[in-house]
């Protein structure tokens, strides 16, 4: 991200015609098959096809599934884009992720419990990432207050701190020790219990890939795409605000909040417009992604803040 972000722009032109909304919504139908095979009974008695909330309409084409599984951030397995075969390797189960912290019900839930008891739902998102690319997908997965329910926060928990897997035996990323390993993210509670926070378990209407953070990430769409954590193994409530991965490593250009902002340039780029996968096509950058109907009002007591970067 430091040095490498211009590398995107200078891919060759995808030859994928992208698919458009149709399309997705048949290969999701395909893929609640795919999700009942992996979970056994549990997602047998899911419908058969999911509808896209529409409360969330994305406003744009799907990027093509194979744009968005093919080049992706994850800096674990690499510093290039190029990364989706060797994420392949990751043992996506068992999976088990922790939910601790200030909470009155500490839990531990295996993947495959999550995907049997929060009902699923499919939101077609917005995604911007801080280098200026941006793409529409397809999730599967629940909201995030969901879980946060289950496990009965505390009146006095503040900020909910993600952590990412760190398994150096299938992710090289993670020998490079100028990284603040483990990948940490975090949100204010009221921000995870916003209707937008989202944990994705499946993308294109398949289980979620694990370049694109299987088998359970973070999906915040009105923020930039770093604090969308990916492979998540830790859910911890706490009344301080975390250390954050990009704020550690470069605390001038990333910060904590990362609202989208058209208005706001990184140090070393415009965030005016943005970069479709797939298509290339530029388009204007919205406030907060497009979202801020959603999500303004949490901001309106913090102004104070660096709330764009
Ligand atoms: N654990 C982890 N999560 C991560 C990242 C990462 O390097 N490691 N990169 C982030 C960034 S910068 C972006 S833009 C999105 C990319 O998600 P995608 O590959 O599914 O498009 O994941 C985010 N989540
Ligand atoms: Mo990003």
């Amino acid at each position: 991200m430091l040095i490498r972000h211009r590398r995107g722009f200078e891919i060759p032109e995808p030859r994928v015609t992208p698919e458009g909304l149709a399309l997705g919504r048949r290969s999701f139908a395909a893929g609640t098959a795919a999700l009942g095979l992996m979970t056994g009974a549990a997602y047998a008695d899911a419908p058969p096809s999911l509808t896209p909330d529409p409360r969330f309409p994305p406003g744009r084409a799907l990027t093509p599934e194979k744009d968005a599984e093919t080049y992706n951030n994850y800096y674990e397995f690499s510093d290039d884009k190029d990364l989706w075969e060797d994420a392949k390797i990751l043992p996506l189960r068992p999976w088990a992720i922790a939910v601790d912290g200030m909470v009155a019900k500490p839990q531990t839930f295996a993947v495959d419990d999550i995907l049997s008891k929060m009902p699923q739902e499919e939101r077609i998102y917005r995604h911007r990432c801080v280098e200026a690319w941006a793409m529409t997908v397809p999730w599967t997965g629940f909201p995030l207050r969901t879980l946060l329910a289950a496990v009965d926060p505390l009146g006095s928990a503040k900020y909910v701190v993600f952590q990412t897997a760190s398994l150096p035996k299938f992710m090289p990323g993670l020998a490079q020790p100028w990284y603040p390993w483990p990948y940490i993210e975090a949100l204010a509670i009221d921000e995870a219990e916003n209707d937008l926070a989202f944990l994705a378990t499946g993308l294109y209407g398949k289980p979620l890939p694990p370049q694109n953070g299987g088998p359970i990430r973070l999906v915040v769409p009105w923020k930039y795409g770093f604090k969308s954590a990916k492979a998540l193994v830790r859910i911890t409530l706490s009344d301080k605000r975390p250390a954050v991965f990009w704020q550690s490593i470069q605390p001038r250009e990333y910060g904590f909040w990362a609202n989208v902002n058209p208005a706001v340039a990184h140090p070393r780029w415009s965030q005016a417009s943005e970069r479709l996968l797939g298509s290339n096509e530029r388009v204007p950058t919205q406030i907060y992604n497009g979202y801020g109907a959603f999500v303004a009002s949490l901001y309106a007591g913090r102004m104070a803040e660096p709330l764009f970067m």
